[in-house]
């Protein structure tokens, strides 16, 4: 077997977004592109020669095609070994927990998360550090540098490796190890949860859920868990084989795109709770009976109840989340007198908060939960720590946040997506507000009074590394906020994300519809940025 080494030219988009390198699937399969960034990836790390790399994906379209070139070129760029899911699988969450158990030197991840699957569709790449998490700025700027820069390739020249069969195989002087994805993630699962009570809880008969896997990468790791580990009703799993375009569906865990699980939910003879994850396994969507649990919400309750898991009964070091996502767990972490820190969007950015050990949980609006366990956001962890909460309170979901909000008060949310807008004025309009926000403080708008305005701008409290830009802030007395920010992993335009927050302390206030509740700000944000003028929308595309 020879090693090539090709010529190539650089391409000048291959900036990481939020998370990875997101693309048309078109764009990937213009050789050599996948070829230069992932040689862009191996040229800016240091002393990986002779150790491990991690390699699966969420089995998306073209997952199988890349995984043939990136095995061929860590063999060409001297890897000593890959450890790759069986059938090119692994979800995200369960990459993070590979790396970290074998102590490999860092893994790559295919996937573009939410985003739909096919030949027409995205696709994505992504590079995870040591600690199991997604690569922090400087490595990725390094990455990025790299690409714009680069002239030659390596790969060898070897046929395809079969990816279907378990065991070990060679590629040139590399050892290839086809591994099972559901095995070591669901031992770690088995460790942090009470996996007794859990048997009993759900092999009772008395408690139904519906967990829908959105045809991508978790329904073999939730029909394990729950089905076979755990002795739900078979069937619990819904859409739980991975198919490299979803079925056509839309694997991101909401409201709109999870609508027949809504469905079930919200109709007669409902479960008792329902759960959805997305196109890679790390987003989750929490519902109960006719009841819905925002991400921020969900955060906040797991933190006031950790305790009642086993993996986190010593309790709970600090919490973070990311500055667009509700306070509602600040003020958990307040009365359980816990550190809070708030960085801004992207999992990464939790990595050296998680290594210094000085948070166990975090969570983002996004639909994504975690804590110290890996070093990405976790679906399916998510799911198993409520049903944990439920067994041990044995109430409804519905019942647990009501007496969350009677305890800590609601925070109002919603967040306003506007996709596929022109990026030049998406940006324009960015670029007037951050110009504007300073002066906004003292203002009255309405019957709010602006206390601060900004873009917000984050010094990791480990490193000292500054993220600058990470979304416009309008703060008003009484903590409620509007945030603008474009979103970091569309692949075509840009999208507007608004994020919209108001605490109500009052009980008897607790019933009403977000988009009610938050009606008045709604409509400040609209005149504050011009979002209709500017970008010739009438209403957002999806709203959360
Ligand atoms: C990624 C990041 C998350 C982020 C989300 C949305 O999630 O890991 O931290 O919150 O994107 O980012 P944006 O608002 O920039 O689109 P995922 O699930 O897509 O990997």
């Amino acid at each position: 077997m020879n090693i090539k080494t090709i010529a190539t030219q650089p391409f000048q988009d291959q900036k990481p977004g939020t998370s990875g390198l997101r693309k048309k699937v078109r764009v990937f399969q213009q050789t050599p592109y996948l070829e230069n960034f992932v040689q862009a990836i191996f040229d800016s790390l240091e002393g990986y020669q002779g150790r491990s790399l991690v390699l699966g994906g969420d089995g998306r379209y073209y997952n199988r095609e890349a995984l043939q070139i990136i095995l061929k070129m860590a063999a060409a760029n001297g890897f000593g070994e890959v450890l790759v899911g069986r059938g090119g699988l692994l979800s995200t969450p369960a990459a993070s927990c590979v790396i970290r158990k074998y102590q490999t030197f860092g893994g790559i991840i295919l996937s573009a998360s939410h985003n739909p699957g096919g030949p027409t569709e995205d696709f994505g790449i992504k590079y995870n550090i040591g600690n199991g998490g997604p690569a922090p700025e400087t490595v990725t700027d390094n990455i990025y540098g790299r690409s714009k820069q680069i002239k030659e390739y390596k790969i060898l020249e070897a046929p395809d490796l079969d990816l279907d069969r378990l065991g070990e195989t060679r590629l040139g002087a590399m050892r290839v190890q086809v591994i099972d994805p559901v095995t070591d993630y669901a031992e770690l699962m088995g460790q942090l949860f009470d996996f007794n009570r859990l048997r009993e809880f759900l092999g009772s008969g008395r408690f139904d859920l519906r967990f829908d896997a959105m045809n991508a990468i978790t329904g073999p790791y939730a029909r394990h868990i729950l089905e076979e580990l755990l002795g739900a009703a078979p069937g619990t799993v819904m859409r739980g084989d991975p198919l490299p375009d979803f079925g056509g569906a839309h694997p991101d865990p909401n409201l709109v795109y999870a609508h027949e699980l809504v469905e079930l939910l919200y109709g007669d003879g409902a479960p008792d709770f329902g759960a959805a994850s997305d196109g890679d396994g790390d987003r989750n969507m929490i519902l109960g009976r006719r009841f819905f649990v925002t991400p921020s919400d969900s955060l906040a309750v797991l933190a006031a109840n950790a305790t009642l898991a086993p993996g986190y009964a010593r309790g709970v070091k600090g919490v973070a989340r990311s500055m667009p996502t509700s306070q509602a767990v600040d003020r958990v972490a307040e009365a359980l007198g816990l550190p809070c820190f708030e960085t801004p969007t992207g999992w990464k950015f939790f990595g050296n908060l998680l290594d210094a050990g000085r948070i166990t949980l975090c969570g983002e609006e996004s639909f994504g939960t975690g804590s110290d366990h890996v070093r990405e956001k976790d679906g399916l962890w998510a799911v198993l720590f409520w049903l944990n909460v439920l067994a041990a309170r044995g109430e409804s979901v519905e019942a647990i946040v009501r007496a969350h909000w009677r305890r800590f008060g609601r925070n109002y949310y919603t967040r306003h997506d506007y996709e596929g807008v022109n990026a030049e004025r998406a940006n324009e309009l960015m670029a007037t507000l951050r110009q504007s926000v300073g002066g906004l403080a003292g203002r009255r708008l309405g019957s709010y009074e602006v206390a601060t305005g900004d873009d917000f701008s984050y010094t990791d409290p480990v490193d000292g590394g500054i993220s600058q830009r990470q979304g416009i802030r309008v703060l008003f007395q009484g903590g409620a906020r509007i945030i603008f920010r474009l979103s970091g992993t569309g692949t075509e335009g840009a999208t507007l994300r608004v994020y919209i927050e108001s605490h109500e302390p009052d009980p008897a206030r607790h019933d009403r519809d977000p988009q009610v509740a938050l009606a008045e700000l709604i409509r400040l944000a609209d005149e504050l940025a011009g979002v209709r003028e500017r970008t010739g929308r009438v209403k957002p595309d999806v709203i959360t």
